[in-house]
């Protein structure tokens, strides 16, 4: 028996033949070729149909994208700046890129991808994020209008070059046959390593959450199995091992990474967890695995200064590499109401503005995720509003290390007092 690979789909179907196409996906669980007779009671699982001439087309990059053209970073806007309000909606309306040699042209430091998964947890509407947070209702300026972040005085627009990489390919009807193909490419872009051993840092606008199973694995593929610690903002703990039988779910990526060593449970760092889920069986799992969580009962008991304190110094301690999976509902919902499963006491923004910005400047952030935004669930703009903040807070702090602002919770002296 041969295990399915994504290489083996990719090949067999439609003579994709990039090199990362070829990788085999070795932790893909191995799948027979055809169905195996279901023991008796279990109804057998309903096969794809691998002649179907839309089955892989999904995935299939158009040949001729960089025909014509000279590698590197695409403006595809008629003015220089402007408001919030107008420009073609790109992230930030910032230039696109797609292809990996467009990264390696542009020096690029970022790039942002969207990813439209919505089928990982029932509560459909993901799917609509990246394209609302690229729409997004902020006026702050753009391009040569652009200004710097009150804070730190820093301005990631100037400091970094930033892209819009467009989407990851998505099966609309399949999270198991979605998340290779998203490893694959999220893979692409932080393979793209420059002369200074610096490497694009990307970061994935969901989509639902389990996009932390590729996106973090894809990581791992490039810089190594217990290499990339996770700093996880949530209200669920997401590491669910049984899921009607599905091994991949927005409830399950952690458990994945943990099961398939990419990432061990003493490297995930947890934050705001609170709620009905998970129950206590699986809390006393996550101390086995040494997880360091730190749920609202904690912010209860101390406050949120010292346990912001803790997440700082415990991101601080390693591994080398660091991935934030920041799903929106670790908000409240006061802030966030647009999400799948929102749950009442959580972080405020003026909480996790900083905690993220300062993760980004003061440790070694090698991807970013923002997931579970359901932008239609929200009837107003306040949840977009807010994601696109707190996605600028990132990029002000990947901004500031770059700049050499590493010290512990910078501020701009111009800013942070008037000196009277
Ligand atoms: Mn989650």
């Amino acid at each position: 028996m041969r295990p399915r690979t994504a290489a083996a789909f990719t090949l067999a179907c439609c003579g994709l033949s990039t090199a990362l196409a070829q990788v085999p996906l070795d932790d893909t669980p191995d799948r027979p070729e055809e169905s195996a007779p279901a023991p008796e009671g279990v109804e057998p699982v309903i096969p794809l149909n691998l002649d179907d001439p839309t089955f892989d087309l999904w995935r299939k990059v158009r040949e001729d994208l960089a025909e014509g053209r000279e590698p590197g970073p695409i403006n595809i806007q008629r003015f220089y700046g402007g408001g919030g309000w107008n420009g073609i909606p790109t992230f930030f309306k910032l230039p696109i890129a797609l292809t990996p040699m467009d990264l390696v042209a542009g020096e690029v430091d970022v790039a942002i991808l969207g990813a439209h998964t919505d089928m990982g947890g029932g509560y459909r509407g993901a799917a609509w994020g990246p394209n609302a947070l690229r729409a997004s209702p902020s006026y702050t300026t753009w391009g040569a209008f652009s200004q710097a972040h009150m804070h730190t005085m820093v301005n990631p627009f100037e400091e970094l070059t930033i892209v819009d990489y467009g989407d990851a390919p998505n099966d609309m009807l399949s999270t198991e046959r979605t998340v290779h193909a998203v490893r694959e490419m999220v893979r692409d872009i932080a393979s793209v390593e420059f002369p200074s051993g610096e490497r694009v840092i990307p970061i994935i606008v969901g989509g639902d959450h389990s996009l932390m199973y590729p996106d973090v694995a894809a990581l791992t593929d490039v810089y190594g199995k217990g290499n990339v610690g996770v700093i996880h903002f949530d209200a669920h703990y997401d590491a669910s091992k049984y899921v009607m039988g599905h091994l991949i779910s927005h409830g399950q990526p952690v458990y994945r990474l943990i099961d398939e060593g990419h990432v061990p449970g003493k490297n995930f760092i947890q934050v705001g967890l609170r709620g009905y889920y998970p129950d206590a069986e699986s809390f006393e799992w996550m101390r086995e695995q040494g997880f360091r969580y730190h749920p609202m009962a904690e912010v209860e008991r101390r406050g949120w200064i010292p346990v912001m304190d803790d997440v700082i110094r415990e991101a601080k301690e390693g591994p080398e590499y660091l991935f934030i999976s920041f799903d929106i509902d670790a908000i409240d919902p006061a802030f966030m109401p647009g999400t799948g499963t929102p749950e009442p006491g959580g972080l405020t923004t003026r909480e996790a503005f900083p905690l993220v910005r300062r993760l980004c400047a003061e440790s070694n952030v090698v991807g970013f995720e923002l997931v579970e935004l359901l932008p239609y669930r929200d009837p107003g703009y306040t949840t977009v509003l807010n994601a696109d903040r707190l996605l600028r807070e990132c990029l002000v702090g990947i901004a500031m290390r770059k700049k050499g602002l590493t010290e512990e919770h910078y501020l701009s002296p111009l800013t942070v007092d008037d000196a009277q």
